[in-house]
């Protein structure tokens, strides 16, 4: 169900005029403020793997050398000569998570990415497919062999100091992605329900190179895809247009209402409150978390209402989504499923069971999953507060 739809491939180590300005602006008004390693001079140094944070309060410095790293690629990987960038789809397990919350009604709600790569972490799993595809490209020929075996690359997935999507958007065509008012990368054709994985290479590729990279993949994956990258000078498409219904949607109000911003405000966003935050936040504490529609662990809301995702959201209306579900009901997904999602454990038992656990109880069960990241006593908080 998860599927590589769209490649795209850049040498452009800076990101856009537009991006830096609006990265700038929104560290200026503090709105990362939950997400305090936006601020810190250490982060990328002590913690390359993933984005937690310890919400200690030191180093809340906008000026540091961190902020500067996510404004070249050769701040975070010296050698970086090119990347690749991959489009993971998740919407068809998003249609049917979807169908299925409707359908069946449940106590809590998990944003489909945690769920949608078999409960697994998508860190881990997107990380195993770019290794795949390295692997590949070592046995292709003595040239990228030798460059890889002296230079390793490093994948970006939701990485420290990369601005992902703007590096997506430079490797892909302008014509068909944008940043959306709710701020994520859209597609034409695939809408927003995807995630960015790409591989930081230290030296440069010729066509038949990308050529032979997406014949690997499209095996894989059954479909044909073709390397684009984003002709430069070519005009800026933006779906959204005079299109609010995001911003209009957003039960806490997170979305930057300047249309040119295209951020949000971390402090309001349920993603943000139920993901990166383990303590009970001193300021927003229940104010967000009424207005979560049940959401414990991320949020899909803005998305959910895009017109640009409404196509996949449709594709399986009519299908038996609850038939379905239960044939992929496996491995760490099942874990979450039982645990969290099954119709009998409402929202009491399913505390009182956390609290029966040790932390060491709940590493332990989860192992492998999104929910590590937050951690027991941070999904207790989520679930005490909804
Ligand atoms: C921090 C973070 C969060 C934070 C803050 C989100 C945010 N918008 O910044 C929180 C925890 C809230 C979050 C939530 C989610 N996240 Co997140 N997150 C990140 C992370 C680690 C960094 C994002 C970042 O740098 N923000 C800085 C701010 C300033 O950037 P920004 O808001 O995107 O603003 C940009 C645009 O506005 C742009 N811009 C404005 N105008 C214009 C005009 C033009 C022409 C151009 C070119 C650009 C442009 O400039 C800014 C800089 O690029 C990235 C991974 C990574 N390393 O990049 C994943 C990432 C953005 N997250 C992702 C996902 C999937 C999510 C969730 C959907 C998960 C969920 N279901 O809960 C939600 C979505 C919430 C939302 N509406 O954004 C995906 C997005 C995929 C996509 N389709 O875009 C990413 C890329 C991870 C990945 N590798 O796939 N996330
Ligand atoms: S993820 Fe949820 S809270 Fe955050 S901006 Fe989107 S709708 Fe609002
Ligand atoms: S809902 Fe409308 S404004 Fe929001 S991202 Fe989608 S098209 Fe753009």
């Amino acid at each position: 169900m998860i599927k590589i739809v769209d490649i795209g491939y850049t040498e452009t180590n800076t990101p856009t005029a537009q991006s830096c300005n609006s990265y700038n602006r929104w560290l200026e008004e503090k709105l990362f403020y939950p997400l305090q390693y936006f601020g810190k001079r250490s982060y990328s140094d002590n913690n390359s793997d993933n984005n937690s944070d310890n919400n200690s309060d030191n180093n809340l410095d906008n000026n540091s050398h961190n902020k500067d790293k996510r404004l070249n690629l050769n701040y975070y990987f010296s050698e970086f000569a090119s990347a690749l960038v991959f489009i993971f789809s998740y919407a068809d397990f998003q249609c049917l998570l979807n169908n299925y919350y409707k359908s069946y009604g449940r106590h809590h709600k998990f944003g489909a990415f945690a769920l949608a790569f078999e409960g697994e972490d998508y860190h881990r799993y997107i990380k195993r497919h770019l290794n795949n595809i390295t692997k590949f490209l070592v046995t292709c020929s003595n040239k990228h062999a030798d460059y890889l075996l002296r230079t390793p690359p490093i994948y970006s997935v939701d990485s420290a100091t990369v601005l992902e999507k703007d590096l997506a958007y430079r490797a892909l065509s302008a014509k068909n992605y944008w940043f959306g008012k709710n701020s994520v990368l859209i597609s034409k054709e695939h809408g927003s329900f995807f995630l960015i994985g790409s591989i930081l290479l230290p030296y440069k590729l010729n066509l038949e190179d990308l050529s032979k990279i997406s014949d690997f993949v499209a095996n894989g994956n059954q479909n044909n895809i073709e390397i684009l990258s984003s002709p430069q000078g070519v005009d800026h498409f933006d779906g959204c247009k005079n299109c609010t219904i995001c911003v209009d949607n957003c039960p806490t109000s997170a979305i930057n209402k300047n249309e040119f911003e295209r951020t949000i405000d971390c402090t309001k966003c349920i993603s943000c409150q139920t993901i990166e935050v383990r303590r009970d936040h001193d300021v927003e504490k229940g104010n967000i978390f009424k207005k979560s529609a049940g959401y414990i662990f991320g949020c899909d809301l803005c998305q959910l209402v895009c017109p640009w995702n409404r196509q996949h959201l449709q594709l399986c209306l009519r299908s038996n989504s609850k038939a379905l579900f239960d044939s992929i009901k496996q491995s760490k997904y099942k874990i979450i499923h039982d645990f969290f999602l099954d119709e009998a454990r409402n929202t009491d038992v399913v505390i009182n069971d956390l609290h029966k656990l040790s932390n060491h109880g709940f590493e332990k069960m989860f192992q492998g999953t999104a929910l590590t990241r937050i951690g027991r006593q941070g999904i207790i908080k989520n679930l005490k507060n909804i």
